[in-house]
């Protein structure tokens, strides 16, 4: 009984996730929350680890579904957290990670083009200095955003 409910969780574990790699940078389970099917703004997150030697500068993402993605820092300022368009591409350091998540980095996605699917994969692609490009796919979780902050 134990091990095959070890043996179905293993499994439904490998099913949820999902990572790309490339020149020993991985971009881990890149998913983009919105509130609904028909929203028109969601939030990308994901982990960027760079097992590489160099340094590592994440410049922007690009993607069809929307004319306009910004990757947003979260600050807080009388406690009230406000985010806003970085100014510097993002250093990740060789050996580190960044992960990108609520209340802190995260990708905005405006004006999506079409009606979204739960759990349908949005092609993208995340671009780094020096020319590298890593094409990912986000998966799209529809409900419990919350927008004041997400
Ligand atoms: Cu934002």
């Amino acid at each position: 009984m134990r091990l095959t409910f070890i043996i179905i969780y293993f499994f439904s574990f490998l099913a949820n996730s999902h990572e790309y790699n490339k020149n020993e940078v991985i971009i881990d389970h890149p998913i983009i929350k919105v509130s609904s099917a028909d929203s028109k703004i969601g939030a990308g997150y994901f982990k960027v680890i760079n097992n590489s030697n160099e340094h590592l500068y994440l410049r922007e993402i690009v993607a069809s579904i929307s004319t306009k993605i910004e990757i947003h820092e979260v600050i807080k300022q009388n406690d009230i957290y406000k985010m806003r368009p970085i100014k510097n591409d993002l250093l990740i350091s060789p050996g580190e990670s960044l992960v990108f998540k609520a209340k802190s980095y995260h990708a905005m996605f405006f004006n999506f083009n079409r009606i979204l699917e739960n759990n349908e994969m949005i092609k993208a692609k995340i671009n780094f200095r020096n020319n590298l490009v890593i094409p990912v796919e986000f998966k799209i979780i529809i409900g419990q955003v919350n927008n004041s902050h997400h």
